[in-house]
C-alpha cells in the first residue's frame, strides 16, 4: 500500500525531504503540501504529480487525502501540527526540535499517551548514519570498555542572518545531546557552557560553544558548537573508554553541509518510516523531549554561566527501551 503523505513547510528541509520521498524512495507519495508563504506551497506542488495544496496545516492534517504528516516548517510550529496530528489519529514525523520548550514536548507526550499508542517520530538523523551505527556497535561491544568522556564537535561553515547565540545549542547542538545520549545508551542530568574566544568571522555571535553535558553514571559529554568556521560542514565524535578509544570517521576534505553529510541517513531514516509509520520504531516524542530538556537548561546555563540541572521526571510507559 502506497503511504499518502502531506508535508507542512515546503522550505529547505522540506523541499528536500519531498524529492528524497517522491524521486529516491519507494512505498509512500507526496499528496499534499502547504506552508505560510503559499506561493513556496505553489511551486513545489507544481513539480509533482498529484499534489493538493492546502491554506494551512490544520486543513491538510484534516484532509482524506493524507494518511500521514511530515513537519518541516520551522521550530515554534511543531507543537501546533504535532498536537492536531495525534488527534487526527495520523503518524506524524517531525523534523528537530520536536518542540522549542520542555512545556510543550510535555503536552505532546501527553497527548500521546492519551491516544495510547506511537504515533510521532523525531528527525533525529543521525541515528540512521552508518559511521555513528558502527561506532555504537563498537561501543555496545565492549571493545573500548566503559565510557568515560565523549567528544562531540558540531561545524557549520556558516548560518544565516536570523541565527542567534541560542540556536548553537537549540537549533545545532540538539543533534549532538541525542546522538550521544543514543550512543551511550543513558540520560543527562546536568550542562554547563562556556562561550570559547569569539570568532571574528561571526557578526556578533557567542560562537564557538563548550558545552560540558554529565550522563546519570558520570560520563562527560563535550560538545562543541561552532557556526562560522569557514572551511566546511564537519561532524566529529569519539568515545574514550576505560580500556579504549573509538571515533567517527572524518570526513575529508570537509563538506558543504548538512545535506552533503547526511543524505545517506536521511534515506535510510525515511524509508524506514515509510514503511513503518503506523508503529514507527524511530526516535520518539520522548527523545525529542528528552534532548529539548537539555538545551533548556544549556540556554539557562550560557545566560547565567552556572552548571544547570537537567530534570525529565518519570518515563511514561509507552517510550520504555528509548534511548536504545
Ligand atoms: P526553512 O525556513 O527553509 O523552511 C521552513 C518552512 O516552513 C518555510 O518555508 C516556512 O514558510 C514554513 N512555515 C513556517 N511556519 C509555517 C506554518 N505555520 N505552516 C506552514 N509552513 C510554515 O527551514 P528549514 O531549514 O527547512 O528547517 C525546517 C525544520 O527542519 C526546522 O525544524 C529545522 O530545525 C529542521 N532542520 C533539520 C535539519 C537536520 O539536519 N535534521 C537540517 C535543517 C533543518
Ligand atoms: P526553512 O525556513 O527553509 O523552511 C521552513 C518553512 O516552513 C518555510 O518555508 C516557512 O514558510 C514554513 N512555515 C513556517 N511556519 C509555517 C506554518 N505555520 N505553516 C506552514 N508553513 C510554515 O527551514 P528549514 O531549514 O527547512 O528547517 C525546517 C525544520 O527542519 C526546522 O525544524 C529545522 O530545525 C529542521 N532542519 C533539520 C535538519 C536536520 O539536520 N535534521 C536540517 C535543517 C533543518
Ligand atoms: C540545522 O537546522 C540542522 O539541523 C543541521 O543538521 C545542523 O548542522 C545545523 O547547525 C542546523 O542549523
Amino acid at each position: 500500500m502506497t503511504l499518502s503523505i502531506g508535508v507542512i513547510g515546503t522550505g529547505m528541509i522540506g523541499t528536500e525531504h519531498i524529492r528524497r520521498i517522491s524521486q529516491v524512495l519507494s512505498g509512500a507519495e507526496i499528496t499534499a503540501v502547504t506552508d505560510v508563504n503559499l506561493d513556496a506551497a505553489k511551486q513545489v506542488a507544481g513539480d509533482l504529480p498529484d499534489a493538493e495544496v492546502f491554506d494551512s496545516g490544520q486543513e491538510l492534517i484534516r484532509s482524506g487525502r493524507v494518511d500521514a504528516v511530515l513537519v518541516t516548517s520551522w521550530g515554534p510550529t511543531h507543537e501546533e501540527f504535532v498536537l492536531a496530528s495525534i488527534a487526527a489519529g495520523k503518524p506524524v514525523f517531525c523534523e528537530k526540535p520536536l518542540a522549542t520548550t520542555a512545556e510543550a514536548c510535555r503536552r505532546i507526550i501527553a497527548a500521546e499517551v492519551a491516544a495510547g499508542r506511537r504515533l510521532v517520530q523525531v528527525g533525529f538523523m543521525r541515528r540512521y548514519d552508518a559511521s555513528y551505527r558502527e561506532l555504537k556497535a563498537r561501543i555496545d561491544s565492549g571493545e573500548v570498555g566503559a565510557p568515560l568522556i565523549c567528544y562531540s564537535a558540531h561545524r557549520n561553515p556558516s548560518v544565516g542572518e536570523s541565527y542567534t547565540s541560542e540556536m548553537a545549542i537549540v537549533d545545532t547542538a540538539v543533534h549532538d545531546f541525542d546522538v550521544t545520549r543514543w550512543l551511550l545508551g543513558e540520560e543527562f542530568t546536568a550542562i554547563r557552557v562556556v562561550p570559547a574566544k569569539q570568532n571574528s568571522l561571526g557578526g556578533g555571535l557567542r560562537d564557538p560553544l563548550l558545552m560540558v553535558v554529565e550522563t546519570e553514571s558520570g560520563v562527560l559529554v563535550n560538545v562543541e558548537t561552532s557556526v562560522n568556521i569557514r572551511y566546511g560542514y564537519d561532524i566529529r565524535g569519539e568515545v574514550v573508554g576505560e580500556s579504549g578509544a573509538a571515533a567517527l570517521a572524518a570526513s575529508s576534505p570537509a563538506l558543504a553541509d548538512w545535506r552533503e553529510r547526511f543524505s545517506a541517513a536521511f534515506d535510510t531514516e525515511f524509508q524506514e518510516w515509510i514503511d513503518t509509520a503506523s508503529q514507527p520504531i524511530g526516535p520518539s516524542a520522548w527523545d525529542g523531549y528528552a534532548a529539548t530538556v537539555v538545551c533548556d537548561a544549556g540556554v539557562r546555563s550560557l545566560e547565567t554561566g552556572e552548571r544547570v540541572a537537567v530534570v525529565l521526571g518519570d518515563k511514561p510507559a509507552l517510550y520504555e527501551g528509548t534511548p536504545e
